[in-house]
């Protein structure tokens, strides 16, 4: 088996890379990725050498790339490639639309002109919009994106379904919570507060810090896309999600608490445009359907995750860099 991964430099990408490779010892895995700021090998250390992993630094906006590529016998697309930081495309929309929407199309084009016998379109939860008191997201819930980070993961979801409908490129859509673990770009909740906990730097909380996500760790998220490469359902949508529902202020308090940090380092901060309040996935159909469960508890997995960037500070230090600062600039100027 021969699977081209788009994005497999990014944070879910090369943990599903890592994994695939161990799952599989006789699959083939081509990492196509255009390593951007969020893009980094250094993820894929531990398989720099190894035979079956193979990288080409290209753009899923490049056609032409994109076709040479899919034509060389791949049988299974996996497509994690996206700008992927609700907050980056709050500041600049263009690049979302471009790559995750025309960048999707254009991978889509080249699996259909090549016959792979899949395509996986790693989408997301935000796509349902927001959540009151109750209620979980299923598959069926209708798509209500608020930002434009999860307008254009709709808009990818949409070409994809479309090309299932009408030229019968054999496609699934995942669509999972918010993933914590290892290589974590030091922009996303999770490890951008342990990074300013441990150098003692207000936490920047957005709103009354009482909005809601679902987490899973990226493993389970990882074992979840195997299993719907080789048992979805043709033209099916997957919720993946292990019903781990927490407020942000708790999240933040918990690393706190496990680095013995003071929670007066916590600093409420404006509130980010159309904010979704929740999230709340419902995962019976993938458990029900694939038999997947996931094998990490949040208290657990959070552990493991603090630990790993405590051994990890080369990784993130050197991550946090000019292109990161410019980024810190524009989001608070001087307000923080
Ligand atoms: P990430 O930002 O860490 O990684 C994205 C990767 O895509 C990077 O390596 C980047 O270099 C690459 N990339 C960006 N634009 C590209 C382009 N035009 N051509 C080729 N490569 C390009 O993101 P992530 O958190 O690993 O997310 C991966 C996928 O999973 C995304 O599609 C995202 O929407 C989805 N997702 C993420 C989460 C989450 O919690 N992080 C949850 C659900 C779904
Ligand atoms: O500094 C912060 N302060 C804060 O309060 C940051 C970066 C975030 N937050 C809040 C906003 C969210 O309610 O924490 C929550 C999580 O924020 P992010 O880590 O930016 O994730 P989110 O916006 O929920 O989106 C993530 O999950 C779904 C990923 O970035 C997406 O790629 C994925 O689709």
């Amino acid at each position: 088996m021969k699977l081209l991964v788009t994005g497999g430099a990014g944070f879910i990408g090369s943990n599903f890379i890592l994994y695939m490779l161990h799952q599989h010892p006789d699959y083939e895995v081509i990492n196509v990725d255009a390593l951007t700021y969020a893009g980094n090998l250094e993820n894929l250390k531990s398989v720099e050498d190894n035979r079956r992993h193979s990288f080409v630094q290209a753009d899923i906006r490049d056609a032409r790339a994109m076709d040479e590529l899919i034509s060389h016998g791949i049988n299974v697309v996996v497509n994690f490639a996206a700008e992927s930081h609700v907050d980056r495309s709050i500041l600049e929309p263009d690049v979302f639309v471009k790559t995750n929407v025309l960048g999707t199309q254009i991978l889509l084009d080249a699996a259909r002109r090549h016959g792979v016998e899949k395509f996986v379109q790693v989408s997301t939860d935000e796509v349902y919009g927001s959540l009151g008191e109750t209620g979980l997201f299923t598959e069926e819930t209708p798509l209500a994106p608020n930002s434009p980070y999860s307008a254009s993961k709709a808009g990818g979801d949409m070409l994809v379904r479309a090309y299932h409908e009408t030229f019968g490129l054999p496609v699934n859509i995942t669509r999972c919570s918010n993933n914590y673990g290892p290589y974590q770009f030091p922009e996303k909740l999770i490890p951008l507060m342990i990074s300013k906990a441990l150098a003692e730097e207000p936490l920047p909380i957005y709103g009354d810090g009482l909005n809601i996500r679902d987490w899973l760790f990226v493993e389970d998220h990882c074992s979840a896309i195997d299993l719907v490469i080789h048992q979805g359902r043709d033209g099916e949508i997957y919720n993946i999600g292990g019903n781990n529902e927490r407020t942000n202020l708790h999240i933040v308090k918990t690393i706190l608490e496990q680095l013995g940090k003071p929670e007066s380092l916590i600093t409420h901060v404006k509130d980010r445009p159309g904010h979704d309040r929740r999230y709340g996935i419902d995962p019976s159909k993938t458990m029900g359907e694939l038999g997947w469960q996931p094998k990490h508890n949040f208290e657990s997995g959070i552990r493991e995750t603090i630990v790993w960037y405590l051994d990890h500070q080369d990784w993130w230090t050197r991550i946090q860099s000019g292109a990161y600062r410019e980024y810190y600039a524009k989001q608070y100027g001087d307000s923080l």
